[in-house]
């Protein structure tokens, strides 16, 4: 179990252009709390560096282009997002990491829970311990 995986979202491309539906709980693992965007992110700038411990997220990149990594004990993963038919799901107890954002970078994040500073897991010892138990590595 690795908690993270990306998701191919149905494209309705024609002539007019493109529509992407995107519905909670049938193309997203999750009922829809919360959705926040990240923009006009700087040159050089991570963002990320923490896990959650309930929170289930879907992120989209709806313009432009970023790099996450996901990494659990024993496995990390780099993902590029640049379409906005791909979503990148990751759930609990996976650390994550954000960077190489493009100016034009439109990243939207849906969300399993309201937000909640509790949730995170933002010391990444502590994480390493807490994820051994949770993934019985
Ligand atoms: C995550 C990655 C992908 C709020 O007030 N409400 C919110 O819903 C969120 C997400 C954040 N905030 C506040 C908390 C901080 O004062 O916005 C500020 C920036 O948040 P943070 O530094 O946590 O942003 P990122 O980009 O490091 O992480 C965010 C999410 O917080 C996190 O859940 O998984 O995006």
């Amino acid at each position: 179990m690795f908690n993270v995986a990306e998701l191919k979202f149905k494209t309705n491309k024609d002539k007019y252009g493109c529509l992407i539906p995107i519905e909670s709980r049938k193309d997203i693992p999750f009922q829809i709390e919360r959705v926040y965007t990240i923009t006009n992110v700087p040159d050089d700038v991570k963002r990320g560096f923490h896990a959650h411990r309930k929170l289930h997220q879907v992120l989209v990149c709806l313009n432009g282009n970023v790099k996450i990594r996901t990494i659990i004990p024993n496995k990390e993963l780099i993902t590029e997002l640049n379409d906005s038919s791909i979503g990148l799901y990751i759930g609990p107890f996976v650390w994550r990491e954000m960077y190489d954002f493009s100016k034009d970078c439109v990243l939207l994040v849906l969300a399993s829970e309201f937000f909640d500073e509790n949730d995170y897991i933002r010391n990444k010892d502590f994480y390493y311990s807490e994820a051994i138990k949770y993934f019985g590595v």
